[in-house]
């Protein structure tokens, strides 16, 4: 796709835009990633082919919790952290619930109003409308065009709501959950498979009243993980007490991801890491594609409704329900 289109932009310039540093074409080409049009996901692969090759030494972080538990206040917090050390930060906000309550997304921007300003940081809030069908791969799509734009620390956003976080799993280097002081009776209420891949714990709004409470609840989760296998041999995941308003404890919690990226970068986990996601996120796109492909297929999609009554009516099973399916798909 080289020929221009209105205000399109062609592979190359794409490419030389990102590699610059322009941000906003940057953000155009996120949006061709993020697009299901044809000839947008056209160009945006081979924008991608070509970026592979530039992409340098970054560190992938995810950063979930329950809604309201201070994501956003943090990541603004640590973003800036990041900036003082001299390294360039992008946030992708891959929150669903942003989907639900319609405006969220640009709540979210404003309350990272410090961050947003700084020229070595670039944030992208993203709805994720299909989040769990498609999005996955996109945002990994999007991770690699901000490495390519020469970013260091990309941080994506997330709600820790079910499965969002699994997904988030898949593509980042280091898992911080954000927990909210609260008493052990609602440490209880937490999802056990949250806490299996957290790589540390930052309990937030450990400020004022909620010091005291804070403190217990950092004992209560060290005790928990105690009870949980280890997700990584050879890395103690830490509970760290922090507030954003007050700046404590965000050195600490980037000194510890940077312990993490060092020990396990030496011991090789890292790079395994990152290949099983590669290799994960090969197959999700092949079935993804295949299913859609299946779907699709004028042969299948004809016989579909009439195929679903007899196996909802008892006619037929649903073992010969999809057989038919396939022997249509496979016919045509
Ligand atoms: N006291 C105190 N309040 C905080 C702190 N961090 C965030 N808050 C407040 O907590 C509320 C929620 O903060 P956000 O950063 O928007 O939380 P979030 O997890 O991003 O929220 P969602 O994206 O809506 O799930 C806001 O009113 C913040 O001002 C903190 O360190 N101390
Ligand atoms: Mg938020």
């Amino acid at each position: 796709m080289t020929h221009k289109r209105r205000h399109e932009l062609t592979v190359d310039e794409f490419v030389e835009g990102i590699r610059g540093g322009n941000r906003n074409i940057l953000s155009r080409a996120i949006t061709m990633v993020e697009s299901s049009r044809p000839d947008h996901e056209l160009t945006a692969h081979a924008i991608l082919d070509r970026c592979l090759a530039t992409r340098r030494r970054s560190i992938r972080l995810g950063i979930t919790g329950a809604p309201g538990a201070g994501k956003s206040t943090f990541i603004e917090s640590l973003g800036l952290k990041i900036v003082q050390e001299g390294l360039r930060v992008a946030v992708l906000a891959i929150d669903p619930s942003s989907v639900r309550s319609g405006g969220s997304i640009l709540g979210d921007k404003a309350r990272m109003e410090k961050l947003s300003v700084e020229p070595a940081v670039f944030i992208r809030p993203t709805a994720s409308s299909g989040y769990l069908g498609g999005t996955s791969p996109r945002t990994h799509e999007t991770i690699l065009l901000c490495e390519a734009a020469g970013y260091d620390v990309i941080i994506v956003e997330t709600v820790g709501v079910g499965q969002s976080e699994i997904v988030v799993n898949s593509m980042v280097d280091f898992i911080l959950l954000l927990m909210l002081p609260g008493s052990g009776d609602e440490l209880q209420g937490i999802k056990r498979g949250i806490m299996e891949i957290a790589d540390a714990v930052a309990i937030t709004k450990a400020d004022g009243d909620r010091s005291g409470i804070a403190q217990v609840s950092r004992a209560d989760f060290e005790a928990g993980l105690r009870l949980i296998p280890e997700k990584h041999p050879g890395w103690e995941r830490k509970v760290m007490l922090t507030s954003a308003l007050e700046g404590a404890g965000i050195t600490e919690v980037w000194h510890n991801i940077v312990e993490f990226s060092e020990t396990m970068r030496e011991n090789g986990t890292w790079d395994e890491q990152r290949k099983q996601q590669l290799r994960l996120l090969l197959y999700t796109i092949a079935e993804d594609r295949l299913k859609r492909e299946f779907f699709n297929r004028p042969a299948v999609a004809a016989i579909r409704d009439s195929v679903e009554q007899k196996v909802l009516s008892g006619s037929i099973s649903p073992f010969s329900g999809a057989l038919a399916l396939l022997e249509a798909f496979r016919a045509q």
